[in-house]
């Protein structure tokens, strides 16, 4: 059980939006301003999966509980760009789901239900703006509209123990972590706190990097075909993605599964959250609660969510 007190003091400790300079995260956390090469394994010392349906509201062998304890683990770090012209405050609004790719049947008892479990453990993040500003540091390029939804991807891998008979697993280890376009390991994710993952966000577009550019621009956008330039200075606002939120269901910025996602435990209207009109599972176009003069060029909430 120490492992969950201690990542859940992590998880509430971490649950308050912090806006500091560059220069005060580098001189608090350098030695873990780091670029990753290996990564710890966290060991687990009870059954994970399985456990009361009650818990596990959205049928997928993982507690709801842990699903926030993990993705709260593993959050995402923001840092803007210095020229960016479209943040409101307090955004983005960070959505989470922890998906194991188990439909759990309701139908045969518990242990049994979940007896099969997976070798890992995706946690998406989905950060949502109401505009996305375009190109804001580029001459030629605007591509500014209402809605910006973009999502960032860390997989967890499982290591079972070897008398596992049930539900028990041994440790996790981060395998990837993949947002916009880019994947650790193949490209260099920079970690702060050790576990939490820095992404770098474009002046007013919003697209996603792994580190700042070198003097700010990067002129030919690796997200279009244009030309356009991207702004990435990292000298702007940094934020903590934040997973909690009072006006949400259970106090969470969970969506659930797919398959169940029942609305008095996840989140599903966004209107409650400041997006008016907006579901977490949205099957028209993004708007950022813009409605009708929306134009429709962002993708519905429910293409965003792993299944
Ligand atoms: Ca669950």
């Amino acid at each position: 059980m120490g492992f969950f007190f201690a990542i859940s003091f992590r998880a509430l400790a971490l649950g308050v939006l912090t806006t500091m300079t560059f220069g005060q995260v580098l001189a608090q956390n350098s030695q873990e301003w780091t670029r990753l090469r290996t990564f710890p394994e966290i060991p687990i010392t009870q059954d994970v999966f399985g456990g009361p349906l009650q818990s596990d509201r959205d049928l997928d062998c993982l507690s709801d509980d842990l699903e926030w304890i993990l993705a709260s683990q593993f959050a995402p770090y923001f840092v803007f760009d210095s020229r960016e012209n479209a943040r409101q405050p307090n955004e983005p609004l960070t959505l989470f789901q922890v998906h194991t790719g188990i439909i759990r049947s309701t139908h045969r008892a518990d242990a049994i239900a979940c007896s099969n479990p997976p070798r890992e453990i995706k946690i998406r993040y989905a950060y949502l703006f109401k505009r996305d500003g375009g190109y804001a540091t580029s001459a030629w390029c605007g591509d500014d509209h209402w809605g910006d939804n973009t999502a960032a991807t860390v997989t967890l891998s499982i290591t079972r123990a070897p008398d596992a008979t049930r539900g028990e697993i041994q440790s996790l280890r981060l395998k990837e972590v993949q947002f916009g376009s880019f994947l650790w390991s193949k490209h260099a994710v920079r970690l702060i706190h050790r576990f939490h993952p820095v992404i770098y966000l474009s002046a007013g577009k919003h697209h996603e990097f792994m580190a700042p550019a070198p003097g700010g621009i990067i002129d030919n956008s690796p997200y279009s075909n244009w030309g356009c330039q991207d702004g990435v200075d990292g000298r702007g606002v940094q934020a903590w993605a934040r997973l909690e939120d009072t006006r949400a269901p259970r106090g969470l910025l969970n969506v659930g599964e797919s398959h169940a996602h029942p609305s008095e435990f996840f989140v599903v209207d966004l209107s409650h959250l400041g997006l008016a009109g907006e579901s977490a599972w949205g099957i028209a176009p993004f708007c950022g609660g813009a409605g009708r003069d929306c134009s429709q060029v962002v993708a519905p909430m429910s293409q965003v969510w792993l299944r």
